[in-house]
């Protein structure tokens, strides 16, 4: 399988997900910065423009990487990051969404609407006004999910890692990288991504 893969917290959700099911990625780069996946050749792989993408060993091309996930998932040999009952399945593909509309997506677009823009304003609306909002909400979310985590458990689902943590854990990596670190004083919180840091994995 070849992952089209850059810069950014989405193609390393894909990485680590793999390597976490033990699913060898070829990996081809995309030169994100120079605006790459906005050009007509990568437009045909991906029409969103966005990465990661990944080429099937059939050939076709799947992106969104939640759907990437999964289908890695179902590659691999033994191993499962969203569930082997249909509870459990529901239960990651909950916390999955949660995470992404609530923390991955206001924190990547206050990104993309303050210090990113020099790189996105010519790529998609902006919205500068929004910025500081959008990342007022995922720093609520992360608020209320620490709230949550308060019963001890180790993953944001229960007991077992899962897709919503190889999510939220690359998207609080990047938070950190560009200037939307985590409260650190959210201690459950803070344990969990220290462990999901230790993790062999999470430098895929
Ligand atoms: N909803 C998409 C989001 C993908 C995304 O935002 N990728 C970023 C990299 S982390 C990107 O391609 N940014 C460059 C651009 O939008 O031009 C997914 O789940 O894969």
């Amino acid at each position: 399988m070849k992952l089209y893969n850059s810069v950014g917290p989405n193609p390393h959700v894909v990485r680590m997900y793999a390597a976490e099911c033990g699913v060898a990625l070829e990996l081809e780069e995309v030169d994100l910065m120079g605006g790459a996946n906005r050009q007509e050749d990568y437009l045909k792989l991906n029409p969103s423009g966005q990465l990661p993408c990944l080429e099937t060993e059939a050939g076709n091309l799947i992106a969104e990487v939640t759907a990437i996930c999964e289908y890695i998932d179902e590659k691999a040999d033994g191993v499962t990051l969203i569930g082997t009952t249909d509870e459990a399945r529901a239960n990651t593909r909950m916390w999955t969404r949660r995470i992404d509309l609530g923390i991955c997506e206001p924190l990547a677009n206050g990104f993309r609407y303050s210090e990113g823009l020099p790189i996105f304003k010519d790529r998609m609306t902006t919205i500068p006004a929004a910025a500081e909002g959008l990342k007022q909400i995922a720093r609520e979310k992360m608020s209320w999910l620490n709230d949550q985590m308060d019963d001890g458990r180790p993953f944001i689902g229960g007991t077992v890692v899962s897709l919503a943590d190889v999510v939220l854990y690359c998207f609080l990596n990047f938070g950190k990288a560009i200037g939307q670190p985590y409260d650190v004083e959210l201690s459950n919180l803070n344990a969990w991504f220290e462990s999901m840091n230790a993790r062999e994995t999470a430098t895929a």
